[in-house]
């Protein structure tokens, strides 16, 4: 049973709370996102977030491979695609991990990413490098000192790891180890799975929506996106995590009532479902 201090993500958590789109606003207004990611072999988990983020929002979205890469994705040619060394981490709101690898030269990005932007979603083998490496677990805890928005959004494996336990533990008591998480890294945390929880220093909540048609490769690298794209946006980094998971799963709902059944979603056209779900609050 969830603690008594969980609260229920609904469709009534979020109404009204996406702001308005200004009529004099331009793509500055609605942030820069970068994703850095994508070694050999893992192309497409940038894509993916890279073109969420741009489905959900953000102003502009920008792509850091470290592996080989297509400078144009052809069905998204809005994506800026540049090699994750020669990226601007700075000005962007960065979504380091999809398809990061664990090279040298992921955790060199890593670092930089810890440093230099001013909002963080740290997600899949960025996790895993944090795990297993103090330093740059200590760099995620610094990042609270200064007040900088930071999101990590493990499963439950990627928990297991940062927690030094197993997959069983953690989902016998998911809870207790998404708080775990927020105790150490002092960020807000998605702990991923049937019934997502969100977590902050105050606060608990447990998504209502969402269905195993999301248990396929490439939903995480979307909300990944997702959540960039929302803070690109100017919302908080629990608003943001919250707002996310609830539009993922109601996505992915949509999905299996309106079109396509409960099996064989892909995590592509996923991504059209959150926008109209995000357009529909
Ligand atoms: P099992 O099978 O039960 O033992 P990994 P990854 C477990 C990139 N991708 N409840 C489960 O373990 C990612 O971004 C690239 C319980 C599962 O097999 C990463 O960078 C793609 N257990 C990299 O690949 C598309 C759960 O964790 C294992 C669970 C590796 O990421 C795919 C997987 O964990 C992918 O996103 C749950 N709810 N959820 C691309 N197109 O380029 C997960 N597990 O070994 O960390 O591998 O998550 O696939
Ligand atoms: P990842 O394992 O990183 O690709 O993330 C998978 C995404 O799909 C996460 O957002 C999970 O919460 C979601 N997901 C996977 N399986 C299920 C399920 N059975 N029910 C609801 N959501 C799921
Ligand atoms: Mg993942």
């Amino acid at each position: 049973y969830p603690p008594a201090y969980a609260h229920l993500l609904t469709e009534k958590t979020f109404i009204n709370s996406m702001p308005k789109r200004q009529h004099d606003s331009h793509k500055g207004t609605y942030g820069t996102v970068l994703v850095v990611g994508g070694n050999n072999g893992m192309t497409g988990a940038p894509l993916l977030a890279g073109r969420a983020a741009l489905y959900c929002g953000a102003g502009r979205v920008h792509l850091g491979f470290l592996g080989n890469f297509n400078p144009v994705d052809h069905l998204h040619p809005e994506l800026m695609c540049r090699s994750a060394e020669d990226s601007d981490y700075i000005s962007a709101i960065v979504a380091i991990g999809p398809g990061l690898g664990s090279t040298d030269n992921a955790k060199l990005q890593l670092q930089r990413a810890l440093q230099e932007s001013t909002a963080l979603v740290i997600d899949a083998d960025a996790l895993n490098l944090i795990a297993s490496h103090e330093y740059l677990q200590e760099l995620v805890k610094r990042r609270s000192q200064q007040d900088l928005r930071t999101i990590i959004t493990p499963h439950p494996l990627e928990v297991a790891r940062l927690l030094k336990t197993t997959v069983p533990q953690i989902q016998a008591d998911r809870c207790t180890a998404a708080k775990k998480l927020v105790d150490i890294f002092q960020a807000c945390v998605i702990l991923k799975g049937a019934g997502s929880i969100i977590a902050d220093a105050d606060y608990l909540w447990i998504n209502s929506s969402g269905n195993p048609a999301l248990a396929t490769a490439g939903t995480g690298d979307v909300l990944t996106g997702v959540c960039a794209a929302l803070l690109a946006q100017g919302l908080g980094a629990t608003h943001a995590a919250c707002l996310a998971v609830y539009l993922h799963g109601k996505g992915a709902d949509d999905c299996i009532l309106e079109e396509i059944g409960p099996i064989g979603l892909t995590a592509n056209e996923l991504i059209p479902a959150i926008r109209s779900a995000l357009n529909k609050l």
